[in-house]
């Protein structure tokens, strides 16, 4: 009897399995393969400040289309409390998955903690948290702001800045003969956000110049950061403050170097307004590698720029299948960046995707 009621039930699993019935297969071609049902992804970007961020929201969305994924986007205009709002209206929707670009590192241990109550894994997008140091963390250790967030996917902005100084330590003396000292005028990023705060420490990290100085000279003595403000990633504010600038002290300024191409944009007319050739008497470097950028140093009026990469979108949406679906994921998913100057920029520029 018993061996009886075994067959019957093989059989019957085996008759339910071909007519389709429990867990539909998964379309092999779905990207979303591993999930029964279509993902719902809540994203609170910060914003459309520039060119680069524009670039990082398209991919995002066109990611969500290719994966199928369903993605709640909210724009924050720069504001945490919108973010704060947004992921809050993601828990209360009870989403899949939240992702997020922290407009600034500091601000989001409560909320991350209510989305690990929620059991809603977070990504961290472009930009990182205050305290991570985007290694895995000890489990269950809640001080380690590495465990308050799931992945983070982004680049690595110290090394941004790092490139930033490399290139002008090996270029400018050769576009500038003949000085034993360079000036140099810094247009920071939003001031706190990890992307302003990677590039100012490793900008200064290179040169030797304390990283909690805003101005100071490299330790061989040739570099000279005499003025540094944020212009908040836009060009409009790169454009004033570099005004500002080169009223008080255009006549010195050597370099200029701007945490991202949109300021870097901006200033350039501030600097030709101001009687002087951008590219030529002040050599600009940028961060981002954006079309502007490209446009700039073909026309000669920029000297190179430090790719920072924003096409996200398809590592966001593979994270996020991997995490819902039980597979580990890494920490930190780095991003691949070069860096482009005037000796590369007209043969890369067909090919660049923003
Ligand atoms: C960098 C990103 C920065 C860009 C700016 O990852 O957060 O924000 O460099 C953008 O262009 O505004």
């Amino acid at each position: 009897m018993k061996k009886l009621l075994v067959c019957l039930l093989a059989v019957s699993v085996l008759v339910l399995g071909a007519c389709g019935g429990g867990k539909p297969k998964a379309d092999p071609n779905d990207l979303t393969r591993g999930m029964d049902r279509k993902i719902v992804m809540g994203y609170s970007q910060i914003g459309a400040e520039s060119e680069w961020r524009t670039a990082c929201t398209n991919s995002v969305k066109a990611a969500a289309e290719e994966w199928n994924i369903e993605l709640i986007f909210s724009d924050a205009q720069q504001k945490q409390e919108n973010q704060l709002q947004a992921i809050r209206s993601f828990i209360q929707q009870k989403v899949d998955i939240i992702a997020f670009t922290p407009v600034v590192e500091t601000g989001w241990e409560a909320i991350l903690k209510e989305c690990l109550d929620a059991k809603i894994p977070t990504i961290c997008v472009d930009r990182s948290i205050q305290g991570s140091d985007r290694q895995a963390a000890n489990p269950g250790d809640m001080n380690d702001p590495d465990n308050w967030f799931t992945a983070f996917i982004g680049s690595d902005m110290e090394q941004e800045g790092n490139r930033a100084a490399q290139w002008m330590i090996n270029n400018v003396p050769n576009l500038l003969p003949g000085k034993s000292v360079y000036n140099i005028a810094e247009l920071q990023g939003t001031v706190g956000s990890s992307a302003q705060t990677g590039r100012f420490k490793g900008f200064r990290d290179t040169l030797g110049i304390p990283s909690a100085d805003a101005t100071g000279t490299s330790s061989d003595g040739k570099y000279k950061i005499i003025l540094s403000q944020t212009g908040n990633f836009t060009r409009a504010e790169g454009n004033q403050v570099m005004e500002a600038f080169m009223k008080s002290d255009g006549a010195s300024i050597d370099v200029l170097f701007a945490h991202n191409d949109d300021m870097a944009i901006g200033a350039i007319g501030a600097i030709q307004e101001a009687g002087r050739v951008p590219g030529k008497d002040i050599v600009i470097i940028g961060i981002d590698a954006v079309k502007g950028a490209f446009e700039a140093m073909i026309a000669g009026t920029m000297n190179a720029s430090i790719e920072c990469n924003p096409l996200l979108g398809p590592q966001v949406m593979d994270t996020a299948v991997k995490l819902l679906t039980g597979q580990t994921v890494p920490k930190w998913v780095v991003s691949q960046e070069s860096d482009y100057d005037q000796a590369n920029a007209a043969e890369a520029y067909p090919s660049r995707q923003y």
